[in-house]
């Protein structure tokens, strides 16, 4: 008697193991977007019977790594800013220089953590720039949806919207047009050929040519980069940077308006990334960078002045790209007000901690040097940057570059881009060898 119900004992046991087991395999095998990789089935099969899940927007199951998981409810605890369902599916427009670096960096890590597909260019910097974005372009891996578009393209919405999943929020970025001419100037006069129709003079040269900005542009003729000379995020949004004609730009912002959730405004960045946390339903641990391929400069007055008029200048140039400015610029006004002021000032305030907490822990000195004072020189083969430009980067604090948040927060563009890109293909592949 004793020993049959032993026995009886013994075969529930085995059987619930079986079960379990059989259990967790069946939740990698419908899950191709998320697969785990074999250290994390382990550790699920060791403590998770309550696998965390979440619902992308395609009613599909994204399975979370455990380890991730503890980490996130005790985040969720005190930054998550609304109690609501976490978004996976993400379109970024590039633009280029606004910040939009950051913005990448952000989601390449969220994609990397999360175990979500990112779409990445075949060329891995961008897909076919300064051509539409096409599904061509994309370096193809496995046949599920993508959760995640972050690199370079000139937008095309009706392609990219069959490319992505039904619901996927659309996010870009714009920036005051005179700082981003000043910017692209800079850093594009090797390739912009109408840029360097004008005689070089150090500091000057930038607003002799906006003096004379149309007959530089005639003479240099047609270039693929020529769309950096002029209008440049208009360009980058799809539409015909050339056009200054009212109408045309009316209808374009009613239609950026349409596709976008949410345009972030790189001149507030805290408090576009605070809403951009909040769209998705992120932490604010997950939106926290540093500024990365921004230029570094150096601050006297009588600069100061001459860029305000060169500003100016650029704005009457880039007439579209200041019509697109002001009008998204009051948009995020709008949007911070729904938001709520103080509600708003409080989550800047935090993410600024998160910040200095996250500098303190990885970065050596200051904060931003100049990239020819990174010492890691294995580190600065890395950072791309034209040459005669100086492009601010970071120098980690000993021991730092063991921590993998470290060396990704301060990783360049490209050099990430490939490592998530090659982490994401073993891991794909790995899916298909267990099918
Ligand atoms: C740049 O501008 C400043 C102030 O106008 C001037 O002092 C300086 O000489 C200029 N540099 C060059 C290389 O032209
Ligand atoms: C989470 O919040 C609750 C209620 O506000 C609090 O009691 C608890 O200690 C918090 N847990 C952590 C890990 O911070
Ligand atoms: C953005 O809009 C605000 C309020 O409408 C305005 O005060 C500010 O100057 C604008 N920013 C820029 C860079 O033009
Ligand atoms: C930043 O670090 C301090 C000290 O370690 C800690 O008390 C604080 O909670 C941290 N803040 C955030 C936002 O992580
Ligand atoms: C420098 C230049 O050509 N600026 C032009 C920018 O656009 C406005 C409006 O179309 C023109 O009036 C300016 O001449």
């Amino acid at each position: 008697m004793q020993v049959t119900r032993r026995k009886y004992v013994w075969i529930l046991c085995i059987g619930w193991v079986i079960f379990m087991f059989s259990w967790n395999l069946k939740i990698f095998r419908n899950n191709g977007q998320s697969t785990l990789q074999p250290k994390s089935a382990i550790r699920i099969l060791q403590f998770d019977t309550d696998p965390f899940l979440q619902t992308s927007t395609q009613g599909t199951y994204v399975t979370v790594q455990r380890s991730v998981n503890v980490k996130k409810q005790i985040k969720d605890n005190t930054t998550k800013i609304n109690d609501c369902k976490r978004k996976t599916n993400i379109v970024f427009i590039k633009t280029h220089k606004t910040a939009s670096t950051a913005v990448q960096n952000i989601l390449l890590r969220y994609g990397l953590h999360n175990n979500l597909k990112i779409a990445f260019p075949k060329d891995v910097h961008d897909f076919g720039y300064p051509q539409f974005f096409s599904s061509q372009s994309v370096a193809k891996q496995g046949s599920d949806p993508y959760n995640i578009v972050c690199h370079h393209m000139r937008m095309i919405y009706d392609v990219l919207k069959g490319f992505m999943p039904k619901e996927t929020p659309f996010v870009t970025i714009v920036r005051e047009p005179g700082q981003l001419f000043e910017s692209t100037f800079d850093y594009m006069l090797g390739i912009v050929p109408s840029f360097q129709r004008v005689p070089h003079h150090g500091n000057t040269s930038i607003e002799d040519w906006l003096d004379n900005a149309a007959t530089y542009m005639r003479a240099a003729g047609s270039s693929a980069y020529g769309n950096f000379a002029k209008n440049s995020m208009f360009f980058d949004l799809g539409y015909n940077n050339m056009i200054d004609d009212d109408q045309y730009i009316e209808k374009a912002l009613a239609e950026l308006t349409e596709i976008f959730d949410l345009v972030l405004v790189s001149d507030y960045f805290d408090e576009s990334m605070v809403l951009f946390a909040d769209l998705l339903c992120w932490d604010l641990e997950d939106v926290a960078c540093l500024s990365l391929n921004a230029r570094s400069h150096d601050n006297d007055g009588n600069a100061e002045i001459k860029r305000a008029r060169i500003r100016g200048k650029a704005r009457l140039w880039n007439k579209s790209d200041a019509a697109l400015f002001d009008y998204f610029n009051a948009t995020l006004r709008r949007k911070i007000e729904e938001f709520g002021m103080k509600k708003m000032e409080a989550a800047v305030n935090r993410l600024k901690e998160i910040r200095r907490n996250l500098t303190e822990t990885c970065v050596e000195g200051e904060g931003a040097v100049d990239s020819s004072k990174i010492s890691d020189l294995n580190f600065k083969k890395t950072i791309f940057k034209p040459k005669g430009v100086s492009v601010a980067s970071y120098n980690l604090k000993p021991g730092a570059e063991k921590l993998d948040i470290c060396r990704q927060l301060i990783a360049s563009e490209n050099t990430f881009s490939r490592e998530v890109f090659n982490t994401q293909r073993d891991r794909l592949t790995q899916y298909f060898w267990r099918v």
